[in-house]
């Protein structure tokens, strides 16, 4: 995220702010044509997908193709390439910290208890670019329940796997190592923070993060961390990897925010793959609905 450049603007393709919003539509009904591709057993818990043409399905190809995964490389088809050297199978993830009951999962187990359900998302890039991907996964909150939250549990932090021979990206010093992100405990529980499965209806793929990585839509989506090993709940609010990187152009919050711009580009707008002119951002991304109460009284600018 470092190395890019402010995406030029051209003025023709600002389009007008009333009209926008009209034209906005929430994701609501089925697709039909996703249906094909998910096998029967998913399609019984599948959720409602996008019924607007402004939020069709990013196809599977570039879903799996154009990624940020640092731990394979920076360029945006390096994890494609290189992310067969991660073995998915066997994996544990550790929940424990601030807990009464900590853990250790395999993710098979997690997913038999947790049976995965389809969500449709849209994922936006601080990069300023955007795609909206139907994830199978569960809610966080069910494991975080499960571990049962101490009195003093505040956030949530997480972690990648660190492992040069696996994650071949970690000999190299772009970025501190192993992969950290965090949230505050009630952006952990709310229902649309979710552990990420698979996608399209298929197991995740390993430069998607496999097998087992975050979504959570309102936020930039560096926070959506990936192939995660240890969830820890703690009483202060945890180090990040970009705000390690650099504090002033990342912030913990990282919430999707147009008014608010990157210190080097701007925020309001952004290229959804496979369109080419760029749209407006949404505040929240789109989710202002369910998750603006989580920052009531909080200035978005300082606390970005
Ligand atoms: N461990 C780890 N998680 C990560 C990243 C990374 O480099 N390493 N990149 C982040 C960024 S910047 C984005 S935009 C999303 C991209 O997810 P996708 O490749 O599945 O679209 O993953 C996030 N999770
Ligand atoms: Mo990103």
């Amino acid at each position: 995220m470092l190395i890019l450049r402010p995406p030029r603007i051209h003025p023709s393709e600002i389009t007008d702010e009333a009209l926008f919003w009209n034209r906005r539509l929430f994701l609501g009904a089925a697709v039909g044509a996703l249906a094909a591709a998910v096998p029967s057993a998913l399609a019984a818990s599948r959720l409602p997908a996008p019924r607007s043409r402004d939020d069709e399905l990013t196809p599977y190809d570039d879903v799996t193709t154009y990624n940020n995964f640092y731990e394979f490389g920076l360029d945006k088809r390096d994890p494609s390439r290189n992310a067969h050297t991660l073995r998915p199978h066997p994996w544990t993830v550790r929940v424990e910290g601030e807990v009464h009951n900590p853990k250790v999962y395999d993710v098979d187990e997690l997913a038999r208890r947790y049976p995965a359900e389809e969500r449709v998302y849209r994922l936006r890039c601080v990069e300023a670019w955007s795609m909206v991907i139907p994830w199978l996964g569960f809610e966080l909150n069910r494991l975080l329940k499960d571990v049962e939250p101490t009195s003093h549990a505040r956030y949530v932090a997480f972690q990648t796997l660190h492992d040069p021979d696996q994650m071949p990206g970690q000999r190299s010093g772009v970025l501190p190592w192993p992969y950290v992100e965090g949230l505050r405990l009630d952006e952990a529980m709310h229902p649309l923070t979710i552990l990420v499965t698979g996608l399209y209806g298929k197991p995740l793929p390993n430069q998607n993060g496999a097998p087992l990585r975050l979504a959570v839509p309102w936020k930039y989506g560096f926070k959506s961390i990936k192939s995660i090993v240890r969830i820890r709940l703690t009483r202060d609010q945890p180090p990040t990897t970009w705000n390690l990187a650099a504090p002033r152009e990342y912030g913990f919050y990282s919430n999707v925010n147009p008014d608010v711009d990157h210190p080097r580009w701007s925020q309001k707008r952004e290229r959804r793959i496979g369109e080419l002119l760029r749209r407006p951002t949404l505040m929240f991304n789109g989710y202002g609905d369910q998750v603006a109460s989580l920052y009531a009284g909080m200035d978005l600018r300082r606390d970005y």
